[in-house]
């Protein structure tokens, strides 16, 4: 799985290679994508972020959205997955080049709560 600056996620298959799936946002795809499952259903999930200012949770098994999340400005950087408010669900962490870590709960496509990265903290809606 690699994100690339033609804007496409592409996943491969680890027995040959081939494209098994792949996915175009509105930019370049610089992050590496992170993989869990999201959305408790039992299948990892994909959270990637673009330059086009959105993160993208994919299902793993064919690409689609199942959620996608605006932030302030460009995602350079790589989400992480973790259980940040302790309900016992994935949330995601991704900083954007506008200076903020945010954070939102996988299963319920809700910013949760908000991490000051710089002075800076604002809530993605
Ligand atoms: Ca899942
Ligand atoms: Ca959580």
């Amino acid at each position: 799985m690699v994100g690339s600056l033609d804007s496409t996620v592409y996943v491969l298959s680890g027995e040959d290679g081939t494209v098994s799936w792949q996915f175009t946002t509105g930019d370049a795809v610089c992050s590496s994508p992170a993989l869990g499952d999201i959305n408790n259903d039992g299948i990892l999930d994909v959270v990637v972020g673009s330059y086009d200012s959105k993160i993208y949770a994919l299902s793993s098994q064919d690409g689609t959205v199942l959620w996608s999340s605006t932030a302030g400005d460009s995602l350079h950087s790589s989400p992480a997955l973790g259980d940040v408010n302790s309900d016992g669900s994935l949330d995601v962490v991704v900083g954007s080049t506008q200076g903020y870590m945010q954070s939102m709960t996988g299963t319920e496509r809700y910013c949760g709560c908000t991490q000051q990265a710089t002075e800076y903290t604002r809530p993605l809606r």
